[in-house]
């Protein structure tokens, strides 16, 4: 059951962590790694200094019970001899500019070409890319930047780029024909990918950008928030109300993503965030350590209660899950679920 754990996030992640994790009796069971391991952030690639071989540790995560998953973004870098920039010229997958040409946008690796996710031959195309991917022993994946989300300032790709999508979906139309559903659509062939690569196993997919029917797919997470006590308190509603909107399983970075939490702060979140559907710390790179014995004993004791009560609901939270999968109730509810017998003072 893989999402019903804390997941650890660091930007460096090392066995030696989950071993910490083990040491002090704090559950974590999954270990996410961000865009850093890439290749100069070339998706489908591994930094041969920092992850010479990816598949003998995913072995000895394997081997400590912890699994791992690994991010796929959609810009894809524009560079010549890079196997998947080659492949994806050869079988014309990028979504084009109003001339026909491919549209160029700046991403984490700089100019990038963007998969066209509307059409179901280039979702084929990503999907086998995913397969092979997932041969390293990579247990799920984490899609990112899939608004689509540009390091430019107009945030996303021009209104008018084309895309080529099917005939059911709307044919061929231009980007904000299509803005809504792409971080859906690469999310789906990124699912297709993982059910190629093995039919037996349930896959798993967090994506960050969603539209109804997201919940098919792939998880969500609230995006990069912020170390502070108003984030924390959106945090709950974000959630309800995701699975209100048939989202059942979100939650936000335990934490904050960006800046740094206080002890206060940190243990606060993860009493809540242990109940999240989705659970997991995450923080940006260049913040304070968050890993929770990270802010003093008092703090590491506040989140080891709160994540072993988590394991103790294990079932419970099962259960929820299978019935939100029969029925698409949501897994974190709000009180009004509980029904007209419940009286209830508000002070
Ligand atoms: C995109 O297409 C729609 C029709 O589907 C049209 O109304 C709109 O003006 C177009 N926008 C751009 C920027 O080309
Ligand atoms: C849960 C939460 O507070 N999410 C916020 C994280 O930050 C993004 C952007 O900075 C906001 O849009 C979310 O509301």
């Amino acid at each position: 059951m893989l999402v019903m754990i804390f997941h650890c996030c660091t930007y460096l992640v090392l066995s030696q962590v989950i071993r910490t994790f083990r040491e002090k009796g704090i559950p974590c069971d999954v270990v996410w790694m961000d865009i850093d391991y890439m290749d100069g952030f070339r998706c489908f690639t591994f930094d041969n200094n920092h992850f010479p071989d990816p598949k003998s540790m995913v072995d000895d995560l394997h081997s400590i019970g912890c699994k791992s998953i690994w991010m796929l973004d959609p810009g894809i870098k524009e560079e010549k001899g890079y196997f998947v920039y080659e492949s994806g010229s050869e079988n014309d997958v990028w979504i084009k500019k109003a001339d026909g040409s491919p549209f160029i946008g700046e991403v984490w690796p700089g100019d990038c070409v963007f998969p066209d996710f509307t059409s179901e031959r280039i979702r084929t195309w990503w999907a086998r890319l995913v397969r092979d991917f997932i041969s390293n022993g990579v247990d799920g994946i984490w899609n990112d930047m899939n608004e689509p989300a540009m390091t430019t300032t107009t945030k996303t790709m021009p209104e008018s780029n084309i895309h080529r999508g099917d005939a059911d979906i709307g044919g061929v139309q231009n980007h904000s024909y299509y803005h809504n559903v792409y971080g859906m659509l690469m999310a789906r062939s990124t699912y297709e990918g993982m059910v190629m690569s093995n039919t037996e196993k349930r896959p798993f997919v967090l994506t960050r950008a969603g539209f109804i029917g997201s919940q098919r797919y792939a998880a969500t997470w609230t995006g990069d928030n912020l170390s502070n006590w108003e984030h924390l308190h959106m945090s709950l509603s974000m959630v309800l109300q995701l699975g209100l909107s048939g989202q059942p399983l979100s939650g936000p970075d335990i934490g904050g993503f960006a800046g740094n939490a206080t002890p206060r702060l940190f243990g606060r979140w993860m009493g809540v965030g242990a109940l999240f559907p989705f659970s997991r710390g995450h923080s940006e790179a260049g913040t304070v350590d968050h890993e929770p014995w990270s802010f003093g004993e008092e703090c590491e004791e506040v989140c080891r209660l709160a994540l072993l009560r988590r394991y103790r609901l294990l079932l419970h939270i099962y259960t929820l899950f299978y019935v939100s999968h029969k029925k698409g109730t949501p897994v974190a509810a709000p009180l009004f679920f509980a029904g007209n017998n419940v009286c209830l003072t508000i002070h």
